[in-house]
């Protein structure tokens, strides 16, 4: 439900935020302990100034759709205090980037955050430090009043008409992106069958070509196109853009400015994805990243809650890859959080989320390159998991802890998030009924 979507006046501007003094006076206090930890692992590490840069230097965008309670088809259970529209989303992405300096941008999910005064969304975000990453379209859901259904598809539809307001739609979602200072488009498409017979798959996929090509014409030259794949759900046969196959087949037939978007919850179970993050890199055609975890399927769970070591060995490929075509690790993909809080604090859980991407991302840093091509080269698969494990069982938490101090964040996030009651004060503020729009 949305409550409303104005700039909120001067006056009824957010109560809740961290200044500095709040900051400064909690790393104060881990100080010591802190700067023992950081002192003894920098001994061991030459690069450890160059490494520390690049994680004060790294950024994750925030979903808008994040910041609420999570629900399940089952049930929902809100902990209070949700944002209630698009300007307490950006209040709440601005809390956790005041804490880790980590989270600056945001990525809207249209019609969920539709912006009524750009300008003042705009200057609200600039506010918290804030820029608005990809631009998310939805034609997997009905919206009221919307003429024709999705219930058969989008892009995909037999119906032309259908295709047409799929394809308005996305055209919108760039140019209200256009608005905020966003440079690219992600597309995830709930297209696909859930019986054999219902789709004729070469139809559905030119049909979904021809729409991704009309949006695609419709991108401003310094835009990027992300096509998001995903195995099943909310179709449980066919999946139109199902895998990173397909996706790279629409990319590549879309052009140079159309990548493949991975979200590490959309594979099929024990899908080797750091393989496909490496040759995805080596055709220059991975432009964008959703972080999360999951035992299952598309779980939507905290990133590294369940197979930490599989998001380092990804962030292992994703370092090499990008440094071998000499790419800026934090410009030249788009990073997103993309994951679904059912039980968390939505906050703490995307500090916890944040924490494991910038730790798996030390880890990856930490490699020792040149051991581990003479471990290949000589075929030693002993010496090659040595090197990578070497890394993994590294604790880099000093590491990134001493990025966050430097940038003006935070020692732990976590600790200050609830030294503060930052949730008590937001129910207060918002009241216990406060529902955010999203899934
Ligand atoms: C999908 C997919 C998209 C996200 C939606 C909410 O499963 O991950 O990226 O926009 O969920
Ligand atoms: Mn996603
Ligand atoms: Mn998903």
């Amino acid at each position: 439900m949305r409550v409303g979507n104005s700039v909120l006046p001067l006056t009824s501007r957010p109560v809740m935020h961290i200044d500095k003094h709040q900051i400064a006076q909690h790393n104060q206090r881990l100080e010591a302990s802190h700067g023992r930890r950081f002192a003894q692992l920098a001994e061991d590490l030459p690069n450890v100034e160059k490494i520390v840069q690049q994680l004060n230097d790294f950024q994750v965008a925030i979903p808008s759709w994040a910041l609420g309670t999570g629900g399940t088809r089952f049930g929902r259970f809100s902990g209070g205090g949700e944002p209630r529209n698009l300007e307490e989303k950006i209040a709440d992405i601005g809390i956790l980037h005041a804490l880790n300096r980590s989270s600056g941008s945001i990525s809207l999910h249209i019609p969920w955050d539709i912006p009524e005064d750009y300008a003042a969304i705009r200057t609200l975000a600039a506010h918290y430090g804030l820029v608005f990453d990809a631009m998310n379209s939805n034609t997997f859901q009905d919206q009221s009043g919307q003429p024709l259904s999705y219930k058969f598809g989008s892009m995909q539809h037999v119906d032309r008409a259908v295709r047409q307001q799929a394809i308005d739609h996305n055209i919108d979602v760039i140019k209200q992106g256009m608005e905020l200072g966003s440079k690219s488009l992600t597309v995830w498409l709930a297209d696909g069958s859930s019986f054999p017979g219902q789709l004729n798959f070469r139809k559905a996929f030119q049909n979904t070509l021809e729409c991704l090509r009309e949006v695609y014409e419709a991108l401003p030259d310094d835009w990027k196109m992300f096509v998001e794949y995903k195995a099943f759900e909310p179709n449980f046969y066919s999946t139109t853009v199902g895998d990173w196959g397909q996706s790279l087949l629409y990319a590549s037939k879309l052009g140079e400015k159309a990548y493949t978007l991975v979200d590490l919850g959309h594979h099929l179970p024990n899908a080797n994805i750091e393989q496909i993050v490496a040759l995805l890199l080596m055709e220059g055609k991975l432009g964008g990243f959703h972080f999360n975890d999951s035992k299952y399927g598309d779980d939507d769970l905290t990133t590294g809650s369940i197979k930490p070591y599989q998001l380092f060995l990804i962030f292992n490929e994703l370092v090499e890859g990008m440094d071998s075509r000499g790419m800026d690790h934090t410009k030249d993909l788009g990073w997103m959080i993309d994951a679904s809080h059912n039980l968390k604090d939505p906050l703490e859980d995307l500090v916890q989320s944040v924490e494991a991407i910038l730790v798996a991302y030390a880890q990856a840093l930490l490699v020792d390159r040149e051991a581990l091509i003479e471990a290949q080269a000589s075929n030693d698969v002993v010496q090659a998991q040595e090197v990578l494990q070497h890394a993994f069982r590294t604790d880099v938490r000093p590491l990134v802890a001493e990025a966050r101090k430097r940038a003006g964040a935070a020692l732990d996030p976590l600790a200050l998030f609830r030294d503060l009651d930052v949730r008590g004060k937001l129910i207060k503020e918002r009241g216990t009924k406060a529902v955010a729009t999203g899934l």
